[in-house]
């Protein structure tokens, strides 16, 4: 429209500057906007896309690896902009710990509910290799379908990297009386967890991994196991004894507090940005099925589905 310095003339010059402070819109700053990456497919591929969206707006974006849980402190003290993941299941305490010491922002909730929790593929309850799943309680009389040459003859449970929750998975084993026939596990990488459900198939071979929704998986057919429902404070961190399931729960953005500031408009954009479940297991599945990297994955993403994303920057 107009800037302040190219109005000549103190009296409107001062009336400009009053006026332009609050409704004019001032340009983004050119310092990068820093994006993290974790070790999950979606989250990689979520941060190019965004990035990709902050760049066709003009803007520079820096991505920077960062452990999923350290992160909220890191966009705290500013030295990351946005978590654009945030799973309410394993990072809704690191995220509401790091508002409550101030410095991070809530940026709004994706439309994807989600949930993170152990299951199994949905050919192992067809075959009938555990009766009563997806109940949990089926799983007192079947461990044995779930052993493996390093569970030292009790069930498996493949976990996810341990940086993810912690302990939550082998406390919860010992909370609902499992520990004498099930032994957690953590997968090295999400990879590992992929590679797991390949060759169980293969094989003909039950398994339980923990998984999440939205995921490539979806499409594929995967059933989460269903435990004693999650309340607030059933987990040990919260006080509670563990006997519980996940939340199903929402997924949200956080940013630090200055992002608004600094860069208006693409906070404005971000703010608006809600992906769905269709969108999040596309972009997991262009790597996990399609095998693109995370890099051509979120190109390919934002070229074949600009309606879902283009009207986000105008
Ligand atoms: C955070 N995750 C989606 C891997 O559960």
């Amino acid at each position: 429209m107009f800037s302040i310095k190219k109005t000549t003339g103190a009296i409107i010059a001062g009336t400009m500057l009053a006026f332009s402070a609050s409704t004019v819109a001032v340009a983004d700053s050119s310092s990068p906007i820093k994006i993290p990456t974790h070790n999950w497919s979606s989250q990689v591929v979520m941060a190019y896309v965004i990035g990709g969206i902050f760049e066709s707006m003009g803007n520079n974006v820096e991505y920077v690896p960062a452990d999923s849980q350290a992160v909220y402190e890191a966009i705290r003290i500013g030295d990351i902009t946005i978590s654009h993941e945030v799973w309410q299941s394993s990072f809704g305490k690191s995220f509401y710990n790091a508002m409550a010491k101030g410095g991070v922002i809530d940026a709004g909730t994706h439309s994807a509910p989600t949930l993170e929790e152990m299951g199994v593929p949905t050919w192992v309850i067809d075959k009938g290799l555990c009766p009563g799943l997806p109940n949990w309680e089926a799983l007192k009389n079947c461990s044995a379908a779930f052993v493996t040459p390093d569970s030292g003859g009790k069930g498996r449970w493949l976990e996810g990297p341990q940086s993810w929750h912690g302990d939550l998975m082998p406390t919860r084993v010992k909370a609902l009386g499992l520990g004498d026939k099930y032994v957690v596990k953590f997968a090295g990488g999400a990879d590992a967890l992929w590679a797991d459900l390949a060759s169980a198939k293969k094989e003909g071979r039950a398994t339980i991994i923990f998984n999440w929704t939205p995921n490539f998986t979806d499409a594929e057919g995967f059933t989460f196991i269903e435990f004693p429902e999650y309340t607030d404070g059933c987990r040990t961190a919260d006080g509670g004894d563990g006997s519980c399931g996940s939340p199903k729960g929402w997924l949200k953005k956080a940013a630090n507090y200055k992002f608004p500031k600094t860069h208006p408009k693409a906070y404005t954009a971000y703010s608006k940005m809600s992906f769905s479940t269709t969108d999040i297991g596309q972009m997991a599945a262009l790597v996990d099925i399609d095998k693109l990297s995370h890099q051509d994955a979120a190109k390919k993403w934002l070229a074949d589905h600009k309606d879902r994303w283009e009207h986000y920057t105008k």
